[in-house]
């Protein structure tokens, strides 16, 4: 069995690599390295590395020829609301057309697949009031990000029903752990304050900190898109968290605690199109079977450890 994962230099996808060779599969790599990074990948003699950027449709095509995969994990994104709120051109070229054209061509070529998995984000959720969020609860996409994201899950589960393709979406909610990139501004929180507590750089908070998040380890999100795999499933939806709402305010504490150390908290406005509160219902993931190994005092504690 073969797996295409895109974005598998990234944080996420490169975890992703490590359990599909752990798996027994062979594994192909799509990563244009602008977030990701080749020091990811633990095993690179045992996976196939092409530095490429998904939106190269040329090259994605002979790449789905030759190497013929039979699972693909679409996890290459511009991987933040901030920051697609800043490039949403470039946002909408990576989040959805590169996406619609890899489905468009195995259409039209009769690709065998057996999944094929588009990653998608809590954001689609916005601002509505019900809480916790269950797949079929209402969408409010608020950021370039989020509205892709959203338009995305449709044409992947479109193309499913229509063309009887094998997808599957998942919905991630905020996912933390080793390999998360700090560097950037739009990187995720729990990266930027491992760095800040690391390296006594202040910490700078947007709003007021009551902003809550569901925050999953990524060694449960790997469990989650396994299972996913593992269990055939087709033209569904999967929101991948913790079930547990936490403010960032707790979190910093949290954190704080675990590390030993205090932050230097620098106050800054809330941000554009975030959302207020956001936490899963997990009910679809618990029914395939997952369980989450990693509260957010073990999962902090353990990445504390690494870092
Ligand atoms: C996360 C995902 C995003 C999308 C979204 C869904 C990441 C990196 N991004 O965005 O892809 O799926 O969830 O809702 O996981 N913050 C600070 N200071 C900082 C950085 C962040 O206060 O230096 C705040 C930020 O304003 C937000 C919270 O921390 O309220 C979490 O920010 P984030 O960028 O980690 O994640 P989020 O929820 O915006």
């Amino acid at each position: 069995m073969k797996a295409l994962v895109t974005g598998g230099a990234g944080f996420i996808g490169s975890h992703l690599v490590d359990h599909l060779v752990a798996e027994g599969l062979d594994v192909v790599v799509v990563d244009n390295l602008s977030m990701g990074d080749l020091h990811n990948v633990k095993h690179q003699d045992e996976v196939t590395i092409y530095v490429e950027d998904v939106r190269n449709e040329k090259f994605m095509q002979q790449l789905l020829q030759e190497e013929q995969p039979d699972y693909i994990y679409f996890l290459a994104a511009v991987a933040s609301v901030a920051d697609s709120i800043e490039r949403p051109a470039e946002t909408h070229s990576v989040n959805q057309t590169a996406v619609f054209n890899m489905l468009e061509y195995i259409r039209k070529t009769n690709l065998p697949i057996k999944q094929f998995l588009f990653t998608s984000s809590a954001a689609v959720y916005g601002n509505l009031p019900e809480l916790p969020k269950k797949e079929d609860s209402r969408v409010d996409p608020l950021s370039p990000y989020a509205i892709d994201k959203y338009a995305t899950e449709r044409f992947v589960l479109a193309y499913g029903e229509l063309y009887d393709l094998p997808t599957v979406c998942v919905r991630f909610f905020n996912v933390y752990g080793p390999g998360q990139n700090p560097s950037s501004p739009y990187s995720g929180v729990l990266s930027i304050l491992t760095d800040c507590l690391n390296n006594k750089k202040p910490f700078t908070l947007y709003g007021d900190g009551s902003q809550t998040r569901d925050f999953v380890y990524v060694e449960d999100v790997i469990q989650a898109l396994w299972l996913i795999t593992k269990s055939d499933t087709e033209h569904e939806v999967f929101n991948i968290a913790n079930g547990n709402e936490a403010s960032l305010n707790a979190i910093i504490e949290t954190y704080e605690k675990v590390a030993g150390t205090s932050l230097q908290i620098k106050k800054a406005p809330g941000r554009e199109g975030e959302v207020k509160r956001s936490v899963a219902n997990i009910g679809k993931l618990i029914k395939l079977g997952y369980t989450t190994k990693w509260s957010l005092e073990a999962g902090l504690s353990k990445y504390w450890e690494g870092a």
